[in-house]
């Protein structure tokens, strides 16, 4: 019989212990990133759980053969750490035995270990499984890690309790043509377009909820910020005294998450060139008033007083920047027409919402704002617009047995994570990215 105590016998020295290793014989494990050749000997870039180490062959302490060494084999390496000042960490390994544990047995399709991968869209992401090695694309998805550690951490801190709602569902949230229908077992069910109904139930338990999690659209255009599976950051929160106290914990939760992400993600910062965003205050306007503000600073005709048109949201950051010296926006008082029928409509102006928008650098990142939580009230907007309120009695049960004043936002990982990086795609944000044409990898 074996006894499992949650020992795992491992002699390689975590890459962040090595510079406290100078002078001693040490064991690491990972991958041969790229090898140097040099006359007499190589730079071998080991690619370890977070960073790249500097490693090198030399005839006089290498006691195998550099040619027969391949780059992506699997290694455990035994060396010599030695201070080296030109090293980018100050020091390196001299190796003096490698362990081979598996060899690529093909040569890659693409070349993965440039500083940066010169290669189109389609071919980056065809080759995802490979091309996420590549240093840069590591960085993005480990900074992914830290933006939602951020957010994590400071919702935590505020006392939001974590949830996991379900992804298959027997209604729509958001309503649009932009769902995906599944045959559940004969009875038809849908993806969760958002975890919409379930944050707010929860609400009725905890108070503050808080879920990081996929959810579902069947976007039927290709553009470059539409994805048919994204990850949605989503709080709600119950007491509220107006949806302005939402956009209050979402500039606190942005701001946390700077300073979070400065601090324990500055390799990946620095490796990606990142230009962090100042959120002191975030200028918030009406959505009317934002709409004549274009017009009447880019001299431009207004098309559609109901929603921006992706060029707006550009113009918008523009001016604002220009006047507040603020990369972000709120835009406020959506009209009604265009939010779900859960969207508190404001009693001075029921043609318009106490809802809004967050704009980063151009882009709709968040979508937000108060629910209506009275039953009769709920029940006659779902009337209003042609719904069946039978079809959504368990939803309803919430607020015929009583749910505070609450509103809540879901922000979009992939936008979010494409503004603060700069880059023109949320698929360069996405790991293995959903779109119309792509399921695979
Ligand atoms: P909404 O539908 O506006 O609101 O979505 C919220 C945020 O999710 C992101 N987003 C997307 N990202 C990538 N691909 C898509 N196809 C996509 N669609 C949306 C955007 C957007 O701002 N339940 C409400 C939120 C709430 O009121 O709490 C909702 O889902 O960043």
């Amino acid at each position: 019989m074996l006894n499992i105590n949650g020992t795992i016998k491992n002699n390689s020295v975590e890459p962040e212990e090595l510079g406290n290793c100078i002078g001693k014989e040490i064991k690491l494990q990972g991958a041969i990133y790229k090898i140097r050749l040099m006359s007499g000997f190589a730079f071998v870039i080991l690619r370890s759980k977070q960073k790249l180490v500097q490693c090198v062959y030399g005839e006089e302490f290498s006691n195998f053969n550099i040619n027969e060494l391949k780059e992506e084999a699997c290694v455990i390496i035994t060396g010599e750490v030695v201070a080296e000042e030109r090293s980018r960490t100050g020091y390196e390994v001299r190796i003096k035995s490698v362990q081979v544990l598996s060899t690529p047995t093909e040569e890659l399709p693409v070349v993965i270990n440039n500083k940066k991968l010169d290669l189109s869209i389609e071919t980056l992401l065809d080759y995802r499984p490979l091309t996420l090695r590549n240093e840069k694309e590591r960085a993005i998805f480990k900074l992914q890690e830290g933006i939602c550690r951020g957010f994590r951490t400071f919702l935590t801190e505020q006392k939001f309790t974590e949830i996991h709602s379900p992804k298959i569902v027997h209604s729509g949230a958001e309503g649009g043509a932009n769902i995906f229908k599944m045959d559940y077992f004969g009875k038809e069910a849908y993806l969760a377009q958002s975890p919409q109904f379930y944050k707010q139930t929860m609400v009725g338990v905890y108070e503050r909820v808080f879920e990081i999690a996929p959810v579902y659209r069947a976007e039927k255009h290709d553009t470059s910020r539409h994805l048919n599976e994204y990850i949605s950051v989503d709080f709600e929160m119950g007491y509220i005294e107006s949806f302005y106290d939402l956009m209050q914990m979402e500039t606190r939760m942005l701001r946390s998450c700077i300073e979070y992400i400065r601090k324990e993600y500055s390799y990946e910062l620095e490796l990606l060139s990142v230009h962090m965003p100042e959120i002191t205050e975030i200028p918030s306007i009406k959505f009317a008033e934002a709409k004549e503000l274009i017009s009447k600073e880019y001299h431009r005709e207004i098309k559609d007083m109901d929603d921006f048109e992706p060029e707006e949201e550009k113009l918008l950051y523009e001016v604002i920047k220009k006047k507040a010296g603020c990369e972000f926006v709120f835009v406020t008082h959506y009209p009604s027409k265009k939010r779900p029928f859960y969207a508190m409509e404001d009693p001075e102006n029921t043609e318009e919402t106490l809802s809004f928008d967050l704009l980063f650098r151009g882009l709709e990142i968040t979508t937000g704002g108060q629910r209506i939580h009275n039953y009769q009230e709920q029940v006659a907007k779902m009337l209003s617009r042609g719904m069946t309120p039978e079809l959504f009695e368990s939803y309803l049960m919430i607020h015929k047995y009583g749910m505070p004043p609450h509103g809540g936002l879901g922000l979009g990982l992939e936008r979010f994570t494409s503004r603060l990086l700069e880059l023109p795609n949320v698929r360069y944000c996405s790991l293995f990215p959903r779109d119309l044409k792509r399921v695979t990898p």
